[in-house]
């Protein structure tokens, strides 16, 4: 497994990207709206690992509901698996719980799945194939 992004809540991408972007030199690689997700994303690169600022599209945004409970900050960690139904199988029959059962379509047109937080000490992980 290897971390292959960081999720970071933000109230606004435009206003945070004048810092990652313009302060902290990271090249903007693409910004996009995922509908399906309620977010809309920023990916930078860093070096080889990619950094995705996510905004609410709207009130009913789970990042929204973040944002309101914690603020802005780190939302979940992405790591790169070979095989994602593999490591679901593997973590269901080491009874972790899971958000995703089955991988399903992100952002970057990839297979993901959400793994729950409380077996993560509240961190919020995210599997990609
Ligand atoms: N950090 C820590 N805990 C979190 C969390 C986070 N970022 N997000 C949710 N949780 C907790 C919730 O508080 C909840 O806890 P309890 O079960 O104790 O109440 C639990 O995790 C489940 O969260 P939920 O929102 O109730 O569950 P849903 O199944 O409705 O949604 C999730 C889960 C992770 C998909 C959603 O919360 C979310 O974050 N959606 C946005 C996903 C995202 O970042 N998409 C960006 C694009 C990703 C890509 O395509 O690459």
């Amino acid at each position: 497994m290897k971390l292959e992004h960081i999720g970071i809540a933000v109230k606004s991408i435009d206003k945070r990207l004048a810092v990652w972007q313009g302060v902290l030199g990271f090249s903007l690689l693409y910004v996009k709206e995922v509908p399906e997700q309620k977010v809309k994303v920023a990916v930078l690169d860093c070096h080889g690992i990619h950094i995705e600022l996510l905004e609410a599209m709207d009130e009913q945004s789970a990042v929204r509901s973040f944002i309101d409970k914690r603020g802005e900050g780190v939302h979940h960690l992405c790591f790169k698996v070979d095989d994602i139904e593999h490591a679901l199988a593997m973590m269901k029959h080491e009874k972790v719980k899971l958000i995703d059962e089955t991988a399903r379509t992100g952002a970057s047109g990839k297979k993901i799945a959400f793994i729950h937080p409380k077996n993560l000490g509240g961190v919020l992980i995210e599997l990609t194939e």
